[in-house]
């Protein structure tokens, strides 16, 4: 693992901003707004991605069994996608419409699909007019039909995405005039198949997920250390060996827990093929990853030639950055041009994705060969050598008449003459490779990785960390503003990137993308001045149905109840305020423990805590329905609860907590979650004066601990209690050394005989620096302080 521990911390757990500030956009004032269109039945017209214009008129279309459609021109294209139509409405309705063709259909109860010339639409748009008598779609290509396809089935009722099972449903579409188009090009999910393995019915179902949001490319995440997953006929071993592996790590990384479960899987040629077609169908194009030059484990345990020290090597059961590596060699380039060969030939779409990201440079810059190739080569620097491996590939690619896609770090050493870019590490990538006129596709870590945690980590399964949720990615603008205008078309679009160490199943991989995938569909179709959140949540709330009746394990965290706590004025204990961005009063609670139901107390102003319990919160609909989950916060309560406290030191700015409070706000930190409610010190002691106010008395301080070596968590040194009467004068009236603090389990109660000095102090000395053989050995040690409990 070469990933420090540190920046894991730092850059997944970083929960501080916790409270996404509400974004504030402007109102558009065309045909959308707060005040929906809705149809006969009074069911809101609520379609993602909006679309660009779109007025309703009076009246419906209703499609029964008689309804005929027509294909006016005779293209197999257009009979595909009236298909797929008719299809859905097969397996909803249970019944199927006659397709005919015509020149000039009859225009009463008539689906008419035509290919059309009209500059307005593009390659993807559509026109779409619905009238009591007749629906009329209209494109200029066979993926605009499709596109309309999606909004006609979003205009119908929800059940028109299920299999038949709604009972009685009128099949009503309002009338509507509707032109659309895309946005970006490059409206893209990722998966990663290789740490976990995903079988190819659930790529198919992703292919469709992907084709209704708009969405048109499958970025198939499909080699990395874990797992080698696509069979090429010349290198058997790369399945025989490298899709399989001896265990998998189980639990969260600081764990480092493994099972001794066998554990692979890969996509034969044939299977390729398959999905490939399928994804056509939907027009998606598959873009597909052979990870260079790191990630690779896989390739070496099959084929350890490949390396800079000849192996061997196993494919890796843990998830991070290793040293192990393509090494440059002629037998390297040969392989992999072999290989990219073959997967040339299987995936008809321009791009191919070869990776580039997280390649350590250690064994390059011990390899003797290496080396003598930078010399050869009059290359500075091992960056360089990574630009000198990309540019070879890119030059073999080229010449199959295929582009380069790779990570950010392929801007590092030099970019290849042609390659597009994938911009993750932030934005910074994507905007230099624009500016040098490069195609770039927007997925920066912050706002396009699925593998976050969406909602409050307590009540979510195990995630990498990071805290990105749906008004998140609903903000994201892809297009940066640091770009000169003239640069912006080299913005491709945006993507979803859904990477699976901590995802093993299909249920799973559906919960953390949906509904994130949705809000970004709308970031990649939508113009920007239409977007606005308010509007985007009323309808993706009606989306929730479509997805109930596809059976979609969609996440419900956007009704999740935030919380912030403050001190009580003259007193011990805390204000907890609850907040929603729904109306509030359908917050309901208890404060006895039992699970609050909507006949529980309605929230409605912040709760006074005064002594130690469990508050239970959730938020329920009009007709009393749970939304999300029901929350639960412990309170321990003690004197110093809710008191003045100042610190000598502040902690620092990653894990600053509720700042000084954090350490009396009568909440413990969660030892697994290192969010709001720890202080993390890198380096410095802590120095914590509480003011109790005077003429309390008491005889004991409890304090949290932490110990996580992997992330460099160390528990203090000692631990020294003093009081006083005053801010200067202090007298010691504990010490404890490091034998007593490691006896101690995750809190430890300090005896300090009967005090009634109106100040305490909290002394903890810092480790200091991390001993050898231990994670981040030599650098400063993290000190975690969570809770100070005085009785
Ligand atoms: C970084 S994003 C990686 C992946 C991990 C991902 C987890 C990128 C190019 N590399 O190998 O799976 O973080 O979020």
């Amino acid at each position: 693992m070469n990933r420090t521990s540190l920046s894991f911390i730092k850059h997944r757990f970083n929960l501080a901003g916790l409270i996404v500030p509400a974004i504030s956009m402007l109102l558009n004032a065309g045909s959308f707004g707060f005040a929906r269109p809705a149809d006969s039945t009074g069911r809101p017209i609520s379609i993602i991605p909006l679309p660009v214009m779109m007025t309703q008129h009076p009246g419906e279309f209703v499609i029964e069994s008689m309804t005929n459609i027509v294909l006016s021109g005779n293209s197999r294209d257009v009979s595909s996608t009236v298909q797929y139509f008719s299809e859905r409405l097969r397996k909803a309705a249970g019944f199927r419409l006659s397709v005919s063709h015509s020149k000039s259909p009859r225009s009463f109860n008539t689906i008419i699909v035509r290919l059309i010339q009209d500059k307005r639409l593009g390659s993807e748009g559509y026109l779409l007019d619905v009238n009591p008598r007749a629906i009329d779609l209209r494109a200029n290509t066979s993926a605009g039909l499709f596109y309309g396809v999606q909004t006609l089935l979003q205009l119908l009722p929800p059940e028109v995405f299920g299999n038949g099972a709604a009972g009685r449903v009128r099949w009503s579409v309002p009338s509507v005039s509707i032109l659309d188009k895309p946005r970006f090009p490059w409206r893209g999910m990722h998966l990663d198949v290789c740490r976990h393995f995903f079988q190819k019915e659930f790529v198919k179902k992703y292919i469709d997920d992907i084709a209704m949001c708009k969405m048109n490319v499958f970025h198939w995440h499909l080699t990395d250390d874990q797992g080698w997953r696509i069979e090429i006929k010349k290198y058997p071993l790369l399945t025989k060996v490298g899709a399989w592996r001896n265990g998998s790590m189980i639990g969260p990384y600081s764990d480092q827990k493994f099972d001794s479960i066998r554990y692979g899987g890969f996509y034969t040629q044939a299977d390729i093929r398959e999905i490939v077609a399928y994804a056509k169908s939907r027009h998606v194009t598959i873009v597909p990853e052979i990870e260079m030059p790191g990630h690779s484990l896989a390739a070496l345990a099959s084929y350890p030639e490949l390396s800079c020290t000849g192996g061997p090597f196993q494919v890796s059961e843990s998830w991070g950055v290793f040293d192990d590596v393509f090494c440059p060699t002629g037998k390297t380039f040969r392989f992999l041009e072999n290989v990219l060969a073959e997967v040339c030939r299987l995936f008809p779409g321009k791009y191919i994705h070869i990776g580039g990201d997280e390649c350590p440079k250690v064994r390059w810059k011990e390899s003797r060969y290496c080396r003598a190739l930078m010399e050869r080569l009059k290359l500075r620097n091992a960056n360089q050598l990574q630009s000198y491996f990309v540019k070879r590939i890119e030059r073999f690619l080229n010449s199959k008449g295929k582009q380069v896609i790779g990570w950010d770090e392929i801007l590092e050493g030099g970019l290849a003459p042609r390659a597009a870019v994938m911009s993750w590490r932030g934005t910074e990538g994507g905007i230099a490779a624009a500016k040098k006129k490069h195609y770039v596709v927007m997925t920066p870590g912050s706002h396009c990785y699925f593998d976050h945690y969406q909602g409050n980590p307590e009540y979510e399964p195990l995630a990498i960390g990071g805290y990105t949720t749906v008004e998140k990615v609903y903000s994201y603008e892809p297009v940066p503003a640091e770009l000169p205008a003239s640069h912006a078309k080299y913005i491709l679009g945006a993507q979803g990137n859904m990477w699976t160490e901590y995802v093993a199943t299909p249920e799973h991989v559906e919960y953390m993308i949906f509904p994130r995938m949705v809000a970004l569909a709308e970031v990649d179709w939508t113009p920007a001045h239409l977007r606005n959140y308010d509007d985007f949540r009323a309808r993706l709330i009606r989306h929730f149905s479509l997805l109930d009746s596809m059976h979609v394990n969609y996440s419900k965290a956007i009704y999740e109840i935030q919380t912030s706590v403050s001190p009580l004025s003259a007193v011990s204990g805390v204000a907890l305020k609850l907040a929603s961005s729904f109306d509030s009063t359908g917050i309901h609670y208890t404060l006895d423990g039992s699970d609050p139901s909507s006949a529980s107390p309605s929230y409605i102003e912040p709760l006074r805590i005064e002594k130690s319990l469990n508050v239970r919160f959730a938020y329920f609909g009009e007709h009393g329905d749970l939304r999300g989950h029901i929350l639960n916060q412990d309170f321990v309560v003690s004197k110093s609860t809710g008191r003045p406290i100042t610190l000598k030191v502040p902690p620092s700015e990653t894990y600053p907590g509720d700042g000084a409070f954090t350490l009396v706000d009568g909440i413990r930190g969660d030892p697994r979650h290192y969010g709001r409610n720890w202080l993390g010190f890198w380096g410095p002691n802590l120095e914590a004066t509480i003011d109790l106010g005077g003429s309390a008395s008491y005889s004991s301080v409890t304090v949290g601990l932490l110990q996580l070596e992997v992330s460099w968590i160390y528990l203090p040194k000692s631990i020294e209690i003093f009081v006083g009467d005053d801010t200067t004068h202090f007298r010691s009236v504990k010490f404890l050394g490091p034998e007593e603090i490691a006896a101690a389990g995750n809190s430890i109660t300090i005896d300090i005989g009967k005090q009634s000095a109106r100040y305490v102090r909290v002394f903890e000395q810092n480790a200091g620096r991390i001993p050898d053989g231990k994670p981040g050995a030599g650098s400063e040690s993290w000190l975690f302080v969570d809770e100070i409990s005085i009785n």
